[in-house]
């Protein structure tokens, strides 16, 4: 009998990861904040997954934190900002072997979460996949990508990978995992706070192209000083094939803005402001861009970090 998939957050990755791992038959348990959350996914089919165009209903069973079970096997599939927390209310639950597949975006919350947890086996996961929640429990696929995943201080990749496989999920075991973290950091710090100040599409940054190039020499020199030269490598010429890419889209960090959502900043340019002024590194630009993004959300009643 296979290990069960604790999925913690029925968000947008949440669904997409419970989903698909249900369709292959691998049974999994969602965990919801609380009985309310419980009462009303139980009161609905389950989750939906919407791929191109069809949408599937898959009914995953759900719980609370306070479920009794042990948990072997624990997706956590929060905000960078909520992962903390959410994992700690969890802790009593965590058997001595737990694994925990760790899918934030940015940097700093891994470390967070794995420093509360020393016995459990952090596996930190860096995904180009897209998701968005059409309505409660209902997400649509929206773009084919790939994740990555590793594990900082154990190379060996683990068995149930074989899981991903049967479940369709596109991955690979990267005993880099970190330099996949800081390369996307450096992608978003570039991108997405651009996109929020000129209120614009991922494309229309290529007439702000001077200001991008300027970011990238910077985020470059960072990424250097914190012993990440491979994430360094290219950087402005990825940003630009990124930017061309995607040109139609808005990134991430102009959706949650535009939809008076949280950002994850502080986990993004905050964590990277925070690593240069570590390294004693003056980064003008970059600090400029994080004291433009703060005014920005501030003057919109959304969070600064
Ligand atoms: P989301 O907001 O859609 O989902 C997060 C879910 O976690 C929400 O349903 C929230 O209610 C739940 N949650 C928060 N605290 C909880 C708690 N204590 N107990 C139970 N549930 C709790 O977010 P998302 O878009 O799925 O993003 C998750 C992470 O994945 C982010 O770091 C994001 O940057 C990253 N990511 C997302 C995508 C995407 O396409 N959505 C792609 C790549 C990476
Ligand atoms: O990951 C992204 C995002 O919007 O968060 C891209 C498309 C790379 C832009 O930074």
């Amino acid at each position: 009998m296979s290990t069960t998939w604790h999925v913690l957050g029925a968000g947008s990755l949440g669904t997409l990861w419970a989903t698909r791992l249900a369709r292959a038959g691998l049974p999994v348990r969602l965990i919801l904040r609380d009985h309310d959350r419980l009462a009303s996914y139980q009161a609905g089919p389950g989750l939906t997954l919407v791929e191109q165009g069809q949408a599937h209903t898959y009914p995953v069973t759900g719980e609370t934190p306070d479920t009794p079970e042990p948990i072997h096997r624990l997706l956590v599939a929060c905000k960078a900002y909520d992962a903390q927390a959410a994992v700690a209310q969890l802790t009593h639950r965590l058997s001595p072997d737990a694994e925990l597949v760790l899918l934030q975006n940015g940097l700093g919350s891994q470390d967070a979460v794995a420093a509360q947890l020393p016995l459990a086996r952090c596996i930190f996961a860096s995904s180009t996949e897209g998701a968005f929640r059409e309505g409660d429990w209902r997400v649509v696929f929206a773009g084919h990508g790939f994740t990555w995943l590793g594990d900082t201080s154990q190379p060996t990749p683990p068995l149930w990978l074989d899981d991903l496989h049967a479940a369709g999920i596109p991955h690979d075991w990267s005993t880099e995992i970190l330099t996949r973290l800081w390369r996307k950091l450096a992608l978003n710090c570039a991108i997405n706070p651009l996109t929020v100040l000129h209120q614009c599409r991922n494309g229309d940054l290529q007439t702000h192209h001077c200001e991008v190039a300027t970011l990238c020499l910077e985020l470059a020199e960072l990424l250097e000083c914190c012993g990440q030269p491979a994430a360094a490598q290219d950087l402005q010429s990825e940003v630009e094939r990124v930017i061309q890419a995607t040109a139609a889209n808005y990134s991430s960090m102009y959706q949650d803005v535009a939809n008076a959502r949280r950002t994850e900043i502080s986990y993004l340019l905050g964590y990277a402001c925070q690593a240069a002024a570590r390294h004693q590194l003056s980064l003008p630009h970059l600090q400029q861009l994080q004291a433009r993004l703060v005014n920005h959300l501030i003057a919109r009643g959304l969070p600064r970090d």
